[in-house]
Parts: structure tokens; C-alpha cells; sequence
């Protein structure tokens, strides 16, 4: 009610303010002194002129400033091999409409300081001028047409099929935390139904699949360095998107929709602790789709290991049936009760 009064207000502020504006103008014209720039005119062109011109080195500065000041956080170390491409791409991009940006904004609020309208100033008649078009034309689609080519390509190469060897990871969004599975032994993971979620099967993992006996669900990511891991991406109620800034890693978990994306970690935990200085250093897997109240709290924590410590972790791990065996004689229990359907079903056609 508040924000719909709040909202009324200021509409009808803007109201008033366009009925004062018309009310001016018309003035003028009956004063008829719309003909020609005179007295009040003038200084407005004037003071517009400086206030563009303020603006392009205010607003210059700060975009300088702001650009200087988050430059750690924007350059986090990379921890994966296709993030070099992916940084690569980003900076050429960034260098090159960087310099559009700052020549095309300067010109602009230059010229309308300069150009600002004089009484004895008539503005240059200048209709066409074919080479000029060409070369403004053909310039911007050059470059635009190679950013473009360059991006597909390394898309193409980043978002290619996972080799077969790599270790597979399923990460679930939630309201509001992530889970992970793990396929175990067989890397497998079993099958899931949202159907079968409950208060200790969060994942809705169906265990009448053989497959599904080993998996585990960790509570925090490990991963070998150097090794392919693939992560099966998926939601359980809204959009969530899994975000892994050092290895330059993103993608949406949107429910009913898997996705995925496959990565080569090439620097441990230690080793980025060594490198970052910071004794504390985790990867952080955070959400970046604003999925809720709990949004913020949506993080996780990922390892990467030496091949030998991840073996040791993996073999460490226990399998969440193992862990919760009253979900086996549940699912044997239904699966008996299938039976019973299924033969009273039978008989009745009999
Ligand atoms: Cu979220």
C-alpha cells in the first residue's frame, strides 16, 4: 500500500512538472520569443555546455576509479585451463571497446560544449559522403564479425562433450544451500526422481538402482588438479546458477533442465593459499541468480587435491545408503507393494 502511494506520488509529480513545462512553453509562444535564442536561452545553452562537460570528467574519473579500485576482485587467479581463453577473450574484448568507449564519450560531451549555439555561429551543411559511411560501416562490422568468431570458438571448445575419463560431480540447487553427489565406484549415478524426495532422500535418488548403492553426498567438493571433472548441474524448486570465479566457471541450475560444464583444475587449494598469500584461501562455489531471502547464504565449499590425497578422500567417503539403511527396506518395502499391485491387478483380469 505504502510502496503503491510512494509510486502515485511520484508519477503524479512528474505530472505536474511536464503541465509546468507545457504552461511555459505556451507562454513563450504567446510572448512570442520561441523565433529566436535570446537572454534566459543563451545562459541555459551555457550552463548545459559546462554541466556536460563536468559530467565527462566527473563521470570519466570515477568510471576510472571504480574500474582501478575493484581490479583485485575482477582478476581473481585463474585455477583452470580454459579460463586462460576465457580471460583472453574478455580482456581483448574489454581493450577494444574500451577505446571506442572513451574516444566516442569524449567527443560527445566535447562537442556539445563546443558546439553550444552562438548567434553569430551557422552550423556546417555537410548531407553525405559515401567513403565516410563505407569505412564507419565496414570498420565496426570487421571487428564485431572477428570478436564474435573468436567467442564461438572458444565457446565451442569450452562447452564441448567431457571426456569419458572424467570424474563426475552432480551439484543440486536448493532453497537455499547445495548438495552434491558423487557416482562412487562404478561411476554411475543413480537414478532420481523428484517424486521420491523426501526429509533424509533430498535428492530424490531412487534406490532400487543398483547404481545409485554407491553414491555419496559430501559436504564439501573435492577434485583432482590436472584431471577433467564434469559437473551435472541441476535444480530442485527454482532457477540458481553455480558460479566458480577461479576457474571461470557458470551455469544456470534451472529445474527440469540439466546442464552441465566440464573444467581442468591445474592449481590445488595449497597451492593457491601459497600464491594468494592467504593461509584461508578456499574455491568458493556461490549462487549468482537471486533465488530468494537465503540467496546469500548459498555457498560452498570446493577442493582441489593432488590426484593421491583425492584418491585417499575418495576412498574415505561412505555411501549414503550405508550411512541410512531404513531407505533400503523403504524401497524394498514399495517395491513389494508393486509386487502386490501388480498381481492383484492380474488376478482381477483373471
Ligand atoms: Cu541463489
Amino acid at each position: 500500500m505504502i510502496t503503491f502511494a510512494i509510486g502515485l506520488s511520484i508519477v503524479l509529480l512528474f505530472v505536474i512538472l511536464f503541465l509546468l513545462f507545457r504552461i511555459g512553453t505556451l507562454a513563450s509562444i504567446f510572448r512570442g520569443s520561441t523565433q529566436r535564442a535570446v537572454g534566459t536561452t543563451k545562459t541555459s545553452n551555457k550552463v548545459n555546455g559546462v554541466l556536460l562537460l563536468l559530467f565527462l570528467i566527473v563521470g570519466g574519473a570515477a568510471f576510472f576509479w571504480s574500474f582501478a579500485d575493484s581490479w583485485d576482485e575482477m582478476n581473481q587467479p585463474i585455477a583452470s585451463v580454459h579460463g586462460e581463453w576465457t580471460d583472453s577473450l574478455f580482456w581483448t574484448t574489454m581493450i577494444v571497446i574500451g577505446i571506442v568507449f572513451v574516444i566516442t564519450q569524449i567527443l560527445l560531451f566535447w562537442y556539445s560544449y563546443k558546439y553550444q549555439h552562438k548567434d553569430d555561429k551557422r552550423a556546417y551543411y555537410y548531407p553525405h559522403n559515401n567513403k565516410l559511411e563505407i569505412v564507419w560501416t565496414m570498420i565496426p562490422a570487421v571487428v564485431m564479425a572477428l570478436l564474435v568468431f573468436a567467442g564461438w570458438k572458444t565457446w565451442t571448445n569450452i562447452t564441448s562433450a567431457a571426456p569419458a575419463d572424467a570424474v563426475v560431480v552432480e551439484v543440486m540447487g536448493k532453497q537455499f544451500n547445495w548438495m552434491v553427489r558423487y557416482p562412487g565406484a562404478d561411476n554411475k549415478l543413480g537414478t532420481a526422481n523428484f517424486r521420491l524426495i523426501d526429509a533424509t532422500n533430498e535428492f530424490g535418488v531412487d534406490f532400487s538402482d543398483p547404481n545409485s548403492m554407491d553414491d555419496f553426498m559430501p559436504r564439501e567438493i573435492h577434485v583432482p588438479k590436472g584431471k577433467p571433472v564434469l559437473l551435472k548441474i541441476r535444480s530442485r524448486d527454482v532457477i540458481h546458477s553455480v558460479f566458480l570465479p577461479h576457474f571461470r566457471l557458470k551455469m544456470d541450475a534451472v529445474p527440469g533442465m540439466p546442464t552441465k560444464f566440464w573444467f581442468v583444475p591445474t592449481k590445488t587449494t595449497d597451492e593457491m593459499r601459497t600464491e594468494t598469500g592467504n593461509p584461508e584461501f578456499n574455491y568458493e562455489l556461490a549462487c549468482t541468480e537471486i533465488c530468494g531471502r537465503g540467496h546469500f547464504a548459498m555457498r560452498f565449499i570446493l577442493v582441489v587435491d593432488e590426484p593421491e590425497d583425492y584418491e585417499a578422500w575418495l576412498a574415505s567417503q561412505q555411501p549414503f545408503i550405508e550411512q541410512n539403511p531404513q531407505l533400503l527396506t523403504k524401497f524394498a518395502d514399495d517395491a513389494k507393494e508393486q509386487l502386490v499391485l501388480e498381481k492383484s491387478t492380474e488376478n482381477a483380469k483373471k
